[in-house]
């Protein structure tokens, strides 16, 4: 079995410790804007560890859109290079734990609606694009049968 290997930031990794502890029922929205959150738990592709990396909630249908947007910063939050190496995850949202697996978005065609869908539910992902010269990547993850 994997180690699980808390974030370094306390915020998230008390986050991840409320929601989990909770089983899903507390500690599942962002700080005080009420959105919810999801917790994605991913394998760290140079420590094979076990992470797990709250993100803002964007359902569309039975799936999930995962936005590496880390605030704007210039750099790609390095869940990203998890999720590519290893795209097998377990998403937690709220009570429900689903396994799937991830798909990045290269088609401006397929990525644009579900970028809309992603600032529908959280409005600060347009700032946040508009803040860094990186695009910012898109995940798609389905539910895995
Ligand atoms: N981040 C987003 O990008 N998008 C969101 O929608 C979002 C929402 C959100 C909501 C609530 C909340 O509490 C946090 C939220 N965050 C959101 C922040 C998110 O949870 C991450 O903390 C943030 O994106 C930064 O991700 P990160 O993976 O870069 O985390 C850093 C701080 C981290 O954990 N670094 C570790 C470390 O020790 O420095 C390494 C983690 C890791 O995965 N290491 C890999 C390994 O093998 O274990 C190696 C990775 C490599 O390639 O170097």
């Amino acid at each position: 079995m994997a180690e699980y290997i808390p974030s370094p930031r306390d915020w998230v990794r008390e986050q991840v410790e409320l929601y989990e502890s909770s089983g899903g029922t507390q500690g599942t929205t962002l700080r005080d804007t009420g959105l919810p959150v999801i917790i994605v738990t991913n394998t760290g592709n140079k420590t094979g560890g076990i992470r797990k990396t709250p993100l803002m909630r964007v359902k569309v249908g039975a799936n999930y859109v995962l936005v590496g947007s880390q605030g704007g910063a210039p750099n790609n939050p390095v869940w990203v290079y998890n999720l590519r190496a290893n795209p097998e995850v377990e998403i937690r949202d709220g009570t429900v734990v689903q396994s799937m697996r991830v798909r990045e978005i290269a088609s401006d065609t397929e990525r644009a609606p579900l970028w809309d869908a992603a600032v529908a539910a959280y409005p600060p992902y347009a700032d946040y694009q508009k803040k860094t010269s990186r695009k910012i990547p898109v995940f798609i993850a389905e539910p895995r049968r």
